[in-house]
């Protein structure tokens, strides 16, 4: 019988918006840290077994060195294993952040940056969790194609950083993610990034998630993740936080 499992999953943090070093725009730098680093307080409070973050967890790959280790060491303090895959605007392009710098060096990061995707195995949560690096945001690239078959006994986790395009796989629109992929996947959460307000796109079973950004998308808004706790034989239980 698989034990319990309880993820975080948190998404679209872009810190440094607006702020490329020095002085200038400083205060931009700040706002968006201490939205992250309350987030990993709140999130670290709630004891999970694991964080999912599926990208954009910078602005951009111009991000400065400061900010960039600044938030090696925020994740590296954390007390639970986080699991990352870029997003279209910190993706592996020449001269990314994830390709300049060792996150998966950080002993309770993992970074799965594999361009076909790639699975690592959590064996001590009997979880494995799925996930490809974007390297450039384009219509070509499937956020979620190529998932392998789910394992019957671990619990199956994916992350995925598009636009949910629903059953229209012929689009235009860059990183399309397609419900024929969470559809009868078997896994028991796919985590979402980009779209920065929550959206539920679960799909016969599979629950699959935008958990939206911390950053309010709008002053009568207000920042989310989601807390899912699994357990045999039942649904997953999804909950969504607020941060205000
Ligand atoms: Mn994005």
């Amino acid at each position: 019988m698989k034990r319990s499992l309880r993820i975080a999953h948190a998404s679209d943090i872009h810190l440094d918006t607006d702020y490329y070093g020095g002085a200038e725009n400083a205060s931009s730098r700040d706002y968006y840290r201490g939205v992250f680093a309350g987030l990993l307080e709140r999130i670290t409070a709630e004891r999970p077994d694991l964080m999912l973050l599926p990208g954009d967890l910078f602005d951009s790959n111009r991000a400065s060195e400061d900010t960039i280790l600044w938030t090696m060491n925020a994740l590296g303090s954390l007390p639970f294993p986080v699991l990352m895959i870029p997003g279209n605007h910190d993706c592996l392009e020449e001269g990314a952040i994830f390709r300049r710098y060792d996150f998966a060096g950080i002993d309770n990061v993992e970074m799965l940056l594999a361009e076909e995707g790639e699975t690592h195995a959590l064996p001590h949560l009997g979880a494995r969790v799925w996930g490809k690096g974007m390297v450039e945001h384009s219509s070509e690239f499937r956020p979620l194609a190529g998932m392998p078959e789910a394992s019957a006994k671990d619990w199956n986790l994916a992350m995925g950083h598009g636009i949910y395009v629903g059953r229209d796989g012929f689009t235009f629109r860059s990183s399309p993610v397609e419900a024929k992929h969470i559809v009868r996947s078997g896994y028991d959460y796919i985590a979402l990034g980009h779209h920065h307000a929550l959206l539920d796109v679960s799909s016969d079973g599979t629950a699959a998630f935008y958990c939206g950004a911390p950053v309010p998308i709008s002053p009568d808004h207000h920042g989310t993740y989601i807390v899912v706790d699994l357990s045999a034989d039942e649904p997953a239980a999804v909950h969504v936080r607020r941060l205000e």
